[in-house]
């Protein structure tokens, strides 16, 4: 009986040795010591026998058992050691590859375009302002001389964030239209001093996005204040900002329009940089680009950011980041600029 022990512990060690996966090591186990395995059945032999027999057949059968755990843990221990070598030798790593370069980040188009402008600014004496993204009613459109219900407040789609707007109540919350409420604040924050600002920020408008319009973009709002400005401050003005960004041969010209918050008020024109005058895609065959509104401060504004109509006069004008980019950079599309594609991005 005891060579029957000995030839299983043989037979059971050749077959451990060929296993090479944890599904056979589990059928091996099964195989030879599970409830009705190979061992099991040998143990089961010991009651047929003689008894003189039995405690030396049990010790052996008991070692068998014992040597056949071990050897099938240091197996099950084997078997995960050669599946991490391979595991780490399929994502082997070679550190002495040459790292990916990460190019720089640059400045978006707008960043640039804006900073741009500040800088021309900044040369002609006005300075920086800066005013709020959200805005009561008043400020964005009371205070502009358009009171509640004033149909001119149909120039500008907007986006309210607080229900008095349908109410008509001036202190309804939305996200500013235009960069104008700027010239209220700046104005009483300043008032009695003359003023010479310019006022960057992102509106907001409920539009239809096409190829020109965005409903979030760029102005850059313009206010002076003084004693005896007359329009012919704000026509150079525009004149002399458009040779500075648009290079030194373009020309402006200036148009009648209509915005409450200034009296007169005008279109300031300029020759289209594509064409240079005479009639394209771009500028509608006129010739001509549309680049900022403007006009001379309305008495009522003045007098709303305190400033005596009588004494005082100012200029102010506004236009926008993006269109003025378009046009510098032969850029057909607006929606290009919020995209997120650094194709196009990285141009610039
Ligand atoms: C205004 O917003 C006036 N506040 C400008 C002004 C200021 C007039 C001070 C008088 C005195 P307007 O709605 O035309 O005006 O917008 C001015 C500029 O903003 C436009 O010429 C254009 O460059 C830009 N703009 C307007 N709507 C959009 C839009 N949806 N997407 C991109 N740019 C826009």
């Amino acid at each position: 009986m005891l060579e029957r022990i000995e030839s299983l512990r043989g037979e059971a060690l050749r077959a451990l040795e060929a296993v090479e996966d944890a599904t056979a090591l589990e059928a091996w186990r099964i195989a030879y010591l599970g409830r009705k395995g190979r061992v099991s059945a040998l143990m089961d032999l010991i009651g047929s026998l003689p008894r003189e027999e039995r405690p030396a057949f049990g010790q052996a059968a008991n070692e068998l058992k014992r040597t056949l755990e071990a050897a099938f843990e240091e197996r099950k221990e084997a078997l995960a050691r050669q599946e991490l070598a391979r595991a780490l030798a399929a994502e082997a790593l070679d550190v002495t590859l040459p790292g990916r370069p990460t190019g720089p980040g640059h400045l978006h188009i707008t960043t640039q375009t804006l900073r741009k402008i500040i800088a021309i600014f900044a040369e002609m004496g006005f300075q920086v302002y800066e005013s709020p993204d959200v805005e009561t009613d008043e400020m964005n459109f009371g205070l502009l001389n358009m009171p509640p219900h004033h149909p001119a407040r149909d120039m500008w789609d907007t986006f309210w964030i607080s229900d008095e707007a349908s109410t008509g109540s001036t202190q309804g919350l939305l996200l500013r239209t235009h960069t104008s409420p700027g010239q209220i604040r700046v104005m009483r924050e300043r008032c009695p001093e003359p003023i010479r600002v310019i006022l960057p920020g992102k509106c907001y408008r409920y539009e239809q996005i096409t190829a020109r319009s965005e409903h979030q973009f760029y102005q850059v709002e313009g206010l002076a204040v003084g004693h005896g400005i007359t329009l012919s401050d704000l026509i150079g003005t525009a004149a002399e900002f458009a040779r500075r960004f648009y290079g030194p041969e373009r020309r402006v010209r200036i148009r009648g329009s209509y915005f409450p918050f200034t009296e007169p008020s005008i279109e300031v024109d300029m020759d289209c940089i594509l064409c240079h005058g005479a009639g394209c895609r771009v500028c509608k065959q006129s010739g001509w680009l549309e680049v900022a509104g403007a006009g001379m401060v309305h008495p009522v504004v003045l007098q709303n950011g305190g400033y005596d109509p009588d004494e005082w006069s100012g200029f102010a004008f506004g236009f926008g980041v993006e269109r003025p980019a378009m046009v510098k950079y032969s850029i057909d599309d607006i929606r290009l600029f919020y995209g997120n594609d650094l194709r196009f991005l990285r141009q610039f």
